[in-house]
């Protein structure tokens, strides 16, 4: 059993904070101004890949006891940048930066669902953000309105009375608690936001988290590489790595992990896998034992071709023995519609979102009374009853619904 004294709150992050809002919102710059690093790190390898990745930016929150409010917050300051004297480390997060295009929604929502907070960016000379409505939409069906702050940025492009009206219309069109005005371009308010940021987020590592970390370990993977440049000498070669999220548990070097589904055959059946953790990084922090938040490099004992180029995305990483998770082709769901209307009919081919990867799936049968539907995969997937999913139609990717596992039926 791990205890609060075990863990160490400078080693990792243990809270994820993500970005939603339309693209030029502002999503990017504000994580800049705060944390000093460009979470457009990714972009040519998103780029080349063709593949859309979350950045994750870990910062490290500081107090100065003595200088004053707001100027006694800071980011990545180990000292004092007015009075010199050392920092207090208050908060560890990881900020997940969104794409933001709303083809890209998913992949944002793939993040949502390990968002513990939510930045909505909003821009102040923009009045009919279509897209960030949708994007508020997407909050509000996974049920993350509560721990979302809406961030009017740009105010430096209206006049103040506009700006205020903008906030205004915010408050109305939004049930978010809070909406804090800033401009991310210049930093002005972001001291702001970052003292509220730290004085509303509760102490991350309390007996809640103990008791998530007791839990059995389960990791989704979201990214995988192979690492190894071409040509390296067999001796030489590192297994598999993987990005991923512990969502609960937690994972040490040296402990045996199993990888399900694992590969999918032509077939649509799964063969899981399974590996010892070799390595455990977070940015460039190697660490014995990972904790949930923020994303985690896991290597694994495994050979590198099979992580390759994101082979091994959508998998869970489990105990051995685990038998909570199972392997399924037919499940049924219990949703709540995306706009309010469902628009999926029986036999329709749609799409399920599951652990980060999208697969084909057909409607079996639909319940509007009980709000419920079956459904059955093309390839056997991995999971458990309370698994969170999205299901998008097939022929625009739209979302049309956020759902839960309430049966698995082989
Ligand atoms: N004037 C002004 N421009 C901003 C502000 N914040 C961001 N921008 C600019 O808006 C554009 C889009 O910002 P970016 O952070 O990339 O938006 P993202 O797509 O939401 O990540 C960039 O050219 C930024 O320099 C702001 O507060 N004021
Ligand atoms: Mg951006
Ligand atoms: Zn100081």
């Amino acid at each position: 059993m791990t205890s609060i004294t075990d863990i160490d709150l400078s080693k990792q992050p243990f809270i994820t904070i993500g970005t939603m809002g339309k693209v030029a919102n502002g999503k990017s710059s504000l994580i800049e101004n705060m944390t000093n690093v460009n979470p457009m790190r990714f972009r040519q390898e998103a780029e080349e890949n063709r593949t859309i990745k979350l950045g994750y930016i870990n910062a490290k929150f500081y107090k100065c006891e003595r200088c004053p409010k707001p100027f006694c917050y800071q980011v990545n300051a180990e000292i004092c940048e007015f009075c010199s004297d050392p920092n207090k480390l208050v908060l560890h997060v990881s900020f997940v930066d969104s794409p933001g295009h709303s083809d890209l929604q998913t992949t944002a929502l793939s993040g949502a669902s390990i968002m513990d907070y939510c930045l909505l960016l909003l821009a102040a000379n923009l009045d009919n953000d279509i897209e960030s409505n949708q994007h508020y939409q997407a909050i509000k069906t996974i049920g993350l309105n509560n721990k979302t702050i809406g961030i009017q940025n740009k105010i430096d492009l209206v006049s103040k009375a506009k700006a205020f009206e903008h906030f205004q219309q915010i408050k109305r069109k939004y049930d978010l608690r809070y909406v804090i005005p800033i401009c991310a371009q210049f930093g002005f308010g972001v001291n702001y936001l970052i003292q509220f940021l730290i004085e509303t987020i509760p102490y991350p590592i309390n007996d809640e988290f103990i008791e998530k970390i007791n839990k059995p370990l389960k990791a989704s993977i979201i990214r995988s590489f192979d690492v190894n440049k071409k040509g390296t000498d067999v001796e030489n070669v590192n297994g598999a790595v993987v990005g991923g999220t512990i969502k609960q548990g937690k994972i040490s070097i040296g402990d045996r992990v199993k990888i399900i589904p694992g590969i999918i055959m032509n077939n649509g059946k799964n063969i899981p896998l399974e590996a010892y953790i070799t390595s455990l990084k977070t940015d460039n922090t190697n660490l014995d034992t990972a904790y949930p938040g923020g994303l985690i490099g896991i290597g694994l004992s495994i050979d590198p071709s099979l992580s390759k180029e994101d082979r091994l995305v959508g998998n869970y990483l489990v105990h051995p023995d685990d038998e909570t998770n199972r392997i399924f082709n037919t499940i049924t769901i219990s949703y709540t519609e995306y706009d309010g209307v469902l628009k999926l009919k029986v036999n329709e081919v749609a799409i399920c979102m599951l652990g980060s990867i999208k697969r084909s799936i057909k409607i079996l049968n639909i319940n509007t009374q009980a709000k419920k539907i079956k459904f059955v995969s093309s390839v056997n997937m991995a999971g458990e009853v309370d698994d969170s999913l999205i299901i998008l139609s097939k022929t625009n990717n739209s979302i049309q619904l956020y759902g839960k596992i309430t049966e698995i039926h082989n």
